[in-house]
């Protein structure tokens, strides 16, 4: 698995990003994912066929242990094992490499540099604030000065991610138009100046369950011992998403972090989408047809001494400690917004407007 890198375009002085390899299309509800655990199933059985080990154990130390489904995973040397009845390790897959994500950043007393494809370094601010004006297209959004490097629009017209790489790139180069699903700026609708961004994801269905309409940045750099803040205005017309935004690793397979959650009626939670995805709930419902603030701010920790407070139009309604990071040395480099995640009870338009990301950093050159 390879990240993906920042590349520049045309004058060389804007960088995007291709979307992610890394698909969430399986992943809605799984945390190192059915496949894992169909690969582990079905490794295990090939084991017990050929009464040969189907993989070898990590060398270094395991850095995390946890259940998924009833099966015990450990984490080591960036792969996935299942523990076997005998306690032993038996490798499944490879969910990151170690070092990789270190590699692609400088952090210095003063800054934060993400290097490009084109081998440039590019400044990661502590703060970026995107208002969706003056822009005539997605095309507008992305690059250096507005902060966003990517859109991601899976569905059933791009199911794949090939397909919606292919996608975006059609747009984005070619000028192409959407085919489904879309994320756009809008004057239709907005909370503060005359433009927000509206996203429309149809349906998933059976064969494509997850239908994305988000835009992302990955300008961000968060480690554990920092401080996040992210905030945006939302605008519900039609249907409820899933997903509402995600802070998340591009480094490891299925881009774990944290992420802001509604089931069907609206009803709020935080989840950190890794291992036995710790979950943060409230009872708060977010509303259809009127613009609604949420706020989420973690202190970030692979221990339990994480905090999440979510607030919506300023109330607390999560106020919790516990996990919010896969591990001491993941960073969480990508930010993603928007109509994240769809279910396949019918189509979501929603509008997003005001979105900040701040990083309040603890500085260790
Ligand atoms: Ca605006």
């Amino acid at each position: 698995m390879t990240v993906a890198p920042l590349r520049a375009v045309d004058s060389g002085e804007s960088p995007i990003a291709a979307p992610s390899k890394i698909g969430e299309d399986d992943f809605v509800n799984n945390p190192v994912s059915r496949r894992l655990l169909v690969a582990a199933a079905g490794l295990l059985l090939a084991a017990a066929c050929t009464q040969t080990a189907p993989g070898t154990g990590p060398t270094g130390d395991v850095d995390a242990r946890f259940v998924v489904d009833g099966q015990s995973v450990a984490i080591a040397d960036g792969n996935a094992y299942v523990v076997a009845s005998d306690g032993s390790l038996v490798f499944i897959k490879e969910l990151y490499t170690p070092g990789e994500a270190q590699a692609a950043f400088r952090v210095t007393r003063n800054a934060v540099l993400r290097v490009g494809e084109d081998g440039k370094w590019y400044n990661v601010p502590d703060r970026l604030e995107m208002g969706f004006e003056d822009a005539k297209g997605v095309r507008d959004l992305i690059g250096l000065e507005r902060g966003w490097t990517n859109f991601t629009l899976q569905s059933p017209a791009a199911p794949t991610v090939p397909d919606y790489v292919a996608l975006f790139k059609r747009i984005l180069a070619e000028g192409a138009g959407f085919e489904d699903n879309r994320v756009e700026p809008s004057e239709e609708n907005f909370y503060r100046g005359a433009a927000s961004l509206r996203t429309y994801a149809v349906a998933g269905t059976d064969a494509v369950p997850v239908s994305k309409a988000s835009l992302s940045s990955i300008l961000v750099h968060a480690v554990e011992g920092d401080t996040v803040d992210l905030s945006a205005w939302y605008f519900i017309e039609q249907g409820m998403p899933v997903g509402l935004m995600d802070l998340e690793s591009s480094f490891i397979d299925q881009g774990p972090g944290m992420r802001v959650l509604a089931d069907q009626t609206g009803r709020l939670r935080v989840e950190l989408k890794w291992g036995d995805k710790p979950t943060y709930r409230s009872e708060a419902i977010l509303s259809v047809g009127r613009w609604t603030q949420l706020r989420l701010r973690m202190l970030l920790s692979a221990a339990q001494s994480g905090t999440i407070e979510l607030w919506v139009d300023n109330e607390l309604v999560i106020d919790a400690t516990g996990q919010t990071l896969p591990l001491g040395d993941t960073i969480l480099d990508r930010f993603e917004i928007g109509t994240t995640a769809n279910n396949d009870l019918g189509p979501v338009i929603m509008f997003v407007d005001d979105v900040r990301i701040e990083t309040k950093r603890v500085r260790t050159p």
